[in-house]
């Protein structure tokens, strides 16, 4: 008797965990994002599984929406590194092909048929973008708002 009660205590911190996860799938492929969109909740714990369903290397990278662009790679790694929504949480992971990436990163760069799960909380509410900066990706619309309520 005592152990079913264990079980079922189990059972329901389990589903309460499950219901503060919020969970996403991200398809990557020639300059677009499935779905373009995302909705996030601020302060609730978001899994994002990414895939490169297509033919060329592809990156994710998530931060504020910059009100100018930055010109050139070096000045978008710096806005990226300062803006970055996941460096801004305490809870980042991120595996790649299964492998643990440790360390600061801007960016999930994928190949084709790679998969990774980045895992982070938003900390506040605002309008993102998430991007492949991949030559020519960006400005061929591989692009997408996300907006974190
Ligand atoms: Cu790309």
């Amino acid at each position: 008797m005592k152990h079913l009660t264990l079980l079922a205590l189990l059972a329901s911190t389990s589903l309460v965990h499950a219901a503060g996860t919020q969970a996403v799938t991200v398809s990557m492929s020639e300059m677009m994002f499935m779905p373009m969109n995302l909705s996030l909740k601020a302060g609730q714990k978001v899994t994002i599984t990414l895939k490169n369903t297509g033919k060329a290397d592809h990156e994710f990278q998530l931060y504020a929406k910059p009100k100018v662009l930055p010109k050139g790679e070096t000045a978008w790694d710096a806005y990226m590194e300062k803006n970055s929504i996941w460096l801004a949480s305490r809870d980042t992971s991120l595996k790649i092909a299964g492998k643990a990436v440790t360390g600061k990163f801007i960016e999930v760069a994928l190949k084709p048929g790679q998969s990774a799960t980045l895992s982070f909380t938003p900390a506040r509410a605002g309008t993102f973008e998430m991007a492949c900066h991949e030559p020519g990706h960006y400005e061929g619309g591989m692009k997408g708002a996300v907006t974190v309520k």
